[in-house]
């Protein structure tokens, strides 16, 4: 994936005009665009399609089931012209190493510990296992929280080079910064951008901080 402005826009935004008006306004600034079922869903699959003509499109379905099942869903999102899927590691060995192997040429992201305050209760004491479990099946990389950036380097010396994506940025309280200085490749930041009155505007500035950290040697 490129890493100009190391920010990936989370597009949750349901009212698919104003969708397509943030992803044209701000498509330049990011590395990707994020999709997620809200927008799916009140629009229609095509959505992906129609993204993925302004910048590379991650669908972050959070797959989680059988082997054959997430296989399937994987090739669809292929077939829709995405360049990468998040996928949930708690479902086993077997699921995931399906979801990469149907995955072929596009990025699977293997979700660790999620940002919000539950994701303690269940991700957290498993993070580190599902990272390790991202190497061995040979995923592209992971998803830890910018909520909570130590663990973000935590996650960082368990799988090396792989990608890290952090989403927790802004309206859920963590620092882009901060994120990207404990080892986050990108951010991905939502409601910030999108639901800000000048999402452009707003997307500027935070590539203006992130371009001030460091990239990862
Ligand atoms: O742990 C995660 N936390 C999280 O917020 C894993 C995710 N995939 N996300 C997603 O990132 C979430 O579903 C939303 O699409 C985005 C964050 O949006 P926002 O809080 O910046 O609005």
């Amino acid at each position: 994936m490129r890493a100009d402005t190391r920010m990936i826009l989370a597009l949750d935004e349901t009212d698919e005009s104003k969708a397509l008006k943030v992803a044209g306004e701000v498509r330049d600034l990011v590395d990707a665009i994020k999709i997620n079922w809200p927008l799916v869903l009140s629009t229609s699959p095509e959505m992906i399609s129609r993204l993925a003509r302004l910048a590379p499109v991650i669908c972050d379905f959070k797959i989680a089931d059988i082997p054959n099942t997430d296989r399937l869903i994987v090739e669809q999102v292929r077939r829709r012209g995405a360049s990468g899927v998040i996928v949930h590691a708690f479902t086993g060995t077997d699921s995931l190493k399906a979801a990469v192997e149907a995955a072929g040429d596009i990025d699977v992201f293997v979700v660790t510990e999620m940002s919000h305050p539950g994701g303690q209760e269940f991700t957290a004491p498993l993070a580190e296992r599902f990272a390790s479990m991202a190497v061995e099946a040979g995923a592209a990389g992971v998803i830890a929280p910018a909520t909570r950036p130590e663990r973000i380097a935590k996650v960082r010396s368990i799988i090396g080079d792989l990608l890290i994506l952090s989403p927790g940025v802004g309206a859920q309280g963590g620092s882009a910064s901060d994120a990207i200085a404990m080892g986050a490749d990108h951010v991905i930041v939502g409601r910030s951008i999108y639901g800000a009155a000048d999402p452009r505007e707003a997307a500027i500035r935070l590539a203006e901080e992130i371009r001030g950290v460091p990239r990862r040697s």
